[in-house]
């Protein structure tokens, strides 16, 4: 399984980098965010779609992260959409891979007043009745993966904005001990997770974030099983709260961990270069105060890619919320976490463009390519990339781009739709290749 893991994280390390013209190399050693923050005590996760984890993105996710937090899989009305009726498929699915990366899960969610299934939230059920169903779900859900994961968010978002309780099925009918009762169901069903209450707006010292340091300050007097608090931090360019360290620091001198759970910080589109430098250094901020406390443990991003973010269908004309872009490169805000995490590699410098190589899937006898070219500070209204390969490939087939090969030497140009990249955008293209022997990744020029 090692070698495994070190092939998966070449990969995607190369997928990673941005091999950009006004710095070549500088990027071919960087150490993926994961093995900096171990050097840190900090696990660094992500949020995934389980039918997403192949390619580019199973690569990625595999080599950068330490956790996986499912992003519905866990969902009640993901594993129990008709009454007694489970389909466990999408999470068991992200717990292997996860396994096969050596990596940790965070359970994500138990207890929530959000997609539970219509068959729970149309019945009408008697205050025992709803303990009942509640006490099930839990020990049904946490005893299936009892030993194999690390951490659940037990309760999630049960505050209103002003510190009152949400007014939610659970709160309704059980009354506010539903929480206390979940956290003991949950430890019942797997002593060895990591039990949490998790919330948004709860990043810094506000009138909510102190109604959760309450309730978590109770409920370790009464010893009700409670582990850590997670702080989602769904944030907006510019805004990370000045009192997060120290926020965090306070739920740490109460005796708990604390996770930052579903890190993403949104803009208004298009981005810009601007933008995207304050991001990072947003980003850059969020992970730092996590560095500065010993007991924050975890800092997981709600999605790691553009292309997978809740943002830009809820907040019309807002998105880039994460770290890397839609295409899988590495935004600015990438190099923001690895900089707080001591990570010494050079971002790609603002006002470029530049182009990167990486190898998809790869069999016997061929392989699939994507060439990503991204612009900072700059843009393009055509583009060429060049490269020679070094060990016989040959390619056979591009697409969104014409491409040429002449001996080892090989030129792609655009397609007549995809000449433009924007400030702060990105374009892609694919090809098929033959290898044999070795495969090694070209250095590649944009001109
Ligand atoms: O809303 C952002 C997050 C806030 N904290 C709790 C998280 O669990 C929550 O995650 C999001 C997921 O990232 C979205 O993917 O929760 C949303 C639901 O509140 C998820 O959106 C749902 C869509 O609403 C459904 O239409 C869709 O079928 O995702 C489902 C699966 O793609």
């Amino acid at each position: 399984m090692r070698s495994l893991r070190t092939g998966l994280s070449l990969t995607s390390l190369v997928a990673g980098l941005a091999l950009l013209l006004t710095a070549p190399a500088a990027h071919a050693a960087d150490t993926p965010l994961r093995d900096l923050g171990t050097a840190k005590g900090k696990v660094i996760g992500t949020a995934v779609t389980g039918s997403k984890l192949t390619g580019a993105y199973g690569d990625i996710a595999g080599a950068q992260f330490s956790s996986l937090t499912p992003g519905n899989a866990m969902k009640w009305g993901s594993v129990e959409p008709t009454q007694g009726s489970f389909n466990w498929t999408e999470a068991d699915q992200i717990v292997a891979f996860a396994q096969a990366h050596n990596q940790q899960v965070r359970g994500h969610t138990l207890v929530w007043h959000s997609q539970n299934p219509s068959w729970l939230t149309n019945g009408s059920w008697t205050s025992a009745q709803l303990g009942t169903l509640l006490q099930n779900h839990i020990s049904t859900e946490v005893g299936r993966y009892k030993g194999k994961l690390a951490a659940w968010d037990v309760v999630n978002e049960p505050f209103n904005e002003d510190g009152t309780y949400r007014s939610t099925l659970w709160y309704n009918g059980l009354g506010a001990d539903y929480i206390a009762n979940a956290l003991t169901w949950a430890r019942a069903a797997d002593p060895a997770a990591k039990l949490y209450i998790n919330d948004y707006n709860v990043e810094g010292v506000n009138a909510k974030s102190t109604a959760l340091y309450n309730l978590v300050k109770s409920l370790k007097e009464r010893g009700v099983p409670i582990d850590g608090v997670g702080l989602q931090a769904h944030l907006i360019l510019g805004q990370v709260p000045s009192t997060l360290q120290q926020n965090i620091q306070r739920f740490a001198d109460l005796g708990v961990d604390v996770a930052i759970t579903e890190l993403d910080i949104r803009m208004t589109l298009p981005s810009d270069s601007a933008e995207l430098a304050q991001q990072k250094a947003d980003y850059k901020a969020v992970t730092a105060a996590c560095v500065a406390v010993a007991r924050c443990v975890n800092l997981t991003v709600w999605g790691f890619t553009d292309s997978d973010s809740w943002v830009e269908s809820t907040f019309p004309g807002q998105g880039a919320a994460t770290p890397y872009d839609a295409n899988y490169a590495p935004k600015p805000a990438y190099y923001g976490i690895a900089e707080a995490l001591g990570g010494t590699s050079t971002p790609p410098p603002t006002g470029a463009c530049g182009a990167s190589y990486s190898v998809g899937s790869q069999w016997n006898t061929g392989f699939t390519g994507t060439v990503t070219i991204s612009c900072s500070g700059a843009s393009l209204s055509s583009w060429k990339v060049t490269w020679t390969y070094g060990a016989g490939q040959r390619i056979t087939q591009a697409w969104n781009a014409g491409c040429t090969q002449s001996g080892a030497a090989v030129t792609c140009v655009n397609a007549s739709y995809n000449g433009t990249v924007p400030d702060g955008g990105s374009v892609s293209f694919g090809f098929n290749a033959s290898w044999s022997g070795s495969n090694p990744v070209p250095t590649v020029t944009l001109g």
